[in-house]
């Protein structure tokens, strides 16, 4: 296959980090997230989208689309992670890098509120973490680099459930969208783990269609 391209979608701390690691592993996608980008590049040049990220808001589209576009152009088969998160940057995905399939993590709030507040990242690779589910070899390091993790300052109880708000308001036209062009696979339950099997069969199926 010339180019295979995928999304992955789903409510904040539903797991698309988690299931994008496994699925970029066994499938060699460049892993592509619009949140990591942002944490790297894009909040240390804007401080209105440190604001927003730290409230819990989307950042203006334009801005979000100067950060993922040039690099979705870099690479040939990717899985993009946390966009498109609404109608209008779904359509402009489409317009100019049309996808082959969407995941859809269907993971109930009442799961994700609790596990967000053991995650702990290394930013420099997007690496996750969690203090029970997935622990680092010793505590507060990366396994990788050795250097010190972090906890994102929008993962606070409050900020959680704005993100989870602004989510819900926004997601019902993109998943709509997809589903008109069959495209949307949607995937249902509260383990990273158990949902991981059906997400691979689909993705082998789709890969060599
Ligand atoms: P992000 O960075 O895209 P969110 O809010 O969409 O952020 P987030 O928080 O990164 O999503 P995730 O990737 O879905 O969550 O979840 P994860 O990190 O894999 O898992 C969460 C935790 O649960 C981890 O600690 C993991 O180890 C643990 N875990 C995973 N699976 C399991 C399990 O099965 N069991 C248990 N017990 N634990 C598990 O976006 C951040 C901000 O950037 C801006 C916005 O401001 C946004 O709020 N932004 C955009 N703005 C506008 N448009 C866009 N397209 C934007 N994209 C980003
Ligand atoms: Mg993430």
């Amino acid at each position: 296959m010339k180019f295979f391209r995928a999304v992955i979608v789903g409510p904040p701390g539903s797991g698309k980090g988690t299931i994008s690691s496994m699925i970029t592993e066994t499938f060699g996608l460049k892993h592509i997230s619009s949140g990591d980008l942002l944490r790297r590049f894009g909040a240390s040049q804007s401080p209105s989208v440190q604001l927003a990220m730290k409230q819990g808001k989307l950042v203006p589209n334009e801005m979000i689309e100067d950060v993922v576009f040039p690099e979705l152009r870099r690479h040939t088969h990717w899985l993009l992670d946390g966009f498109p998160r609404t109608f209008m940057q779904a359509k402009s995905l489409m317009r100019q890098h049309p996808v082959d399939v969407v995941v859809n993590l269907n993971v109930p709030d009442e799961t994700i509120v609790n596990r967000l507040h053991g995650r702990w990242i290394h930013i420099a690779s997007g690496r996750i973490y969690h203090s029970l589910f997935n622990p680092p070899k010793v505590a507060g390091v990366d396994d990788v680099s050795g250097e010190p993790l972090e906890q994102r300052s929008d993962d606070q109880p409050t900020v959680v459930q704005r993100r989870l708000d602004t989510y819900h308001k926004e997601i019902y036209p993109v998943l709509e969208f997809f589903k008109g062009l069959n495209l949307l696979k949607i995937y249902t339950g509260t383990e990273s783990k158990a949902l991981w099997p059906e997400i691979q069969k689909d993705i082998k199926h789709f890969m060599e269609k």
